[in-house]
Parts: structure tokens; sequence; C-alpha cells
């Protein structure tokens, strides 16, 4: 059974941004609850933002799981990522979602690796931003494994990075780690820019797919937009995905009426 999230985001850099609910774990979670989602998944602007003994007692009273935590913040706030061309960069991008890592997994709760991705440009090729990807994934994905969650790799479009952005290409270079450990993001706003046909990407994913980002065409929350819902539900079905479906879309019009729209697209399309 697919289960139901929705994303809370607690990073000032990132307003206008799309997630749902935004600066109140507590606020966000009751929220979630009475809407009937079954998770929340949290944006934090670094790994002690996240208050895992608040958020693990905060989460059980209201009947929540965290279903995934972002590592956006390190791009958003510091401007790193994976590929840049000074290993000093690198590694600070590496310790930081490391950290986030680790805050997650306390709460059983994988990292997503989507921004802090990077992109190639400059002096850096793509072979070589590939290669540095290649070597994160595999390393982050063993240290996830050590605490015992998987790590979630988002490919984004060609608007936000240049490394991988379909399903065809993603499933390739999965096929070249070293890790078990990484499981794909399918975020279907990525996804209806960049594949030709969202099922059938799905489909390609199959059973890599970890974590869906569950939103409309043009990122406003599911149900207000161009997406056809019926095919995505069909594949996803048929791969036997049984993970979360997350709210991460713009707050429109507003927060509340977000979480509201996509927990009734989620009942009629994936529960
Ligand atoms: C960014 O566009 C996105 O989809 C996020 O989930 C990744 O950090
Ligand atoms: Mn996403």
């Amino acid at each position: 059974m697919i289960k139901s999230a929705v994303t809370i985001s607690l990073v000032k850099e990132a307003e206008g941004g799309p997630f749902v609910f935004w600066h109140d774990l507590a606020a966000g979670c009751v929220k979630a609850a009475k809407l009937g989602y079954d998770a929340v998944e949290v944006f934090a602007p670094n790994a002690d933002a996240i208050p895992v003994a608040d958020l693990k007692a905060l989460t059980a009273e209201c009947g929540l799981k965290v279903a995934a935590v972002g590592t956006g913040g390190g791009w958003v706030i510091h401007k790193w990522h994976l590929c840049q061309p000074d290993a000093a960069s690198r590694d600070n991008a590496k310790n930081f979602i490391r950290s986030i890592i680790n805050a997650g997994a306390q709460l059983g709760a994988p990292a997503i690796i989507g921004s802090m991705q990077g992109r190639f440009e400059g002096e850096v090729s793509k072979e070589q931003a590939l290669c540095w990807l290649r070597e994160a994934l595999d390393e982050l994905g063993e240290h996830a494994k050590l605490v015992g969650v998987p790590l979630i790799y988002e490919p984004l479009n060609r608007y936000e990075s240049n490394l991988l952005n379909r399903a065809d290409e993603t499933v390739a270079f999965l096929g070249t780690l070293d890790t078990d450990n990484v499981v794909i993001l399918a975020d279907l706003f990525h996804m209806n820019i960049e594949e030709a046909n969202i099922a059938e990407g799905l489909s390609t994913y199959g059973s890599h797919i970890g974590h869906v980002h569950f939103v409309d065409s043009n990122r406003r929350p599911a149900g207000c937009g161009h997406m056809d819902y019926t095919p995505i539900a069909a594949a996803l079905k048929t791969i036997g995905y049984d993970k979360y479906a997350s709210a991460e879309a713009f707050p429109w019009p507003n927060s509340d009426a977000a979480a509201k729209a996509t927990i009734g697209a989620f009942n009629q399309h994936l529960a």
C-alpha cells in the first residue's frame, strides 16, 4: 500500500519553494494528522535543526512517521554540492549530507539527495561530475546502510541539474554503483518535464523507486494542474510501489488548501 506524506520546510532561505507547510513542525504535524496523512517529510537548514527527540515524541503523539529528510539546505544556504571543482566544497557537501543521514536515521527516515548533487560546468566535465557523484553515492549509500536507512537519489529536471534527468540514463548510472543502498526519488514534476511518458518512466525505474514526490505538472498540489494520474497510479501499482507519495508542491493557494488538495488526490488515485 502506498503511504501519504506532506512536506514541512524549516528553511528560511527556501521561502517561495515547493513545500506545503512552513517553519513550524508541531503545527504541520497536527494539520497533517488531522487530514489523515501517514507521515511528514522534513526539510531543515542543517542536521542540528532537526529536533530528533522532540520530533520523535511529536510524530508518535500524532500517529505520524517521518517519511524522509531533505539535504538541500547545504545548497540553498551554503552553495555546496557534490560536483564542485574544489575538493573542500565537495567534502563540505558530503559532511553536510552525512550529518542529515545520521539525524534522519534516528527517526527511521532516509535522506534525499536532490539539489546537493549539483551540476557540471566550467572546468568540470560531465564525466568528471558523474564520477564524483558516483563516488559520493557509493560512500554515502554505504554510510546510510550502516545506520539502517536507504539513501534516496532524486533526478532533477534540466533547469536544475545537467547530470541525470531521465529514468533510462539514471537506471544505467545506478548499475555502475558499488553500493546497493541507493534508491530513486521519482518526482512527478521533474518527470513531467523530462519523460516522454511519465508512466513508462516509472516502469523503467521499477523496483528502484524508494520515494515519490506527488505533485502536479505546474508544481501546484496534485489535482491543480494537468497531470493525468490514472496511468501514473497504474504504473506504480504494477511495479508494486508501497512507499511514500509525498506532497512536495507549492503551498497554493495556501498551505492548508494545498495539504487538503493533495490528500484528496492521494485518496482518489493512490490509496
Ligand atoms: C528540487 O527541485 C526538488 O525536487 C527537491 O525535492 C530536491 O531537493
Ligand atoms: Mn522533489
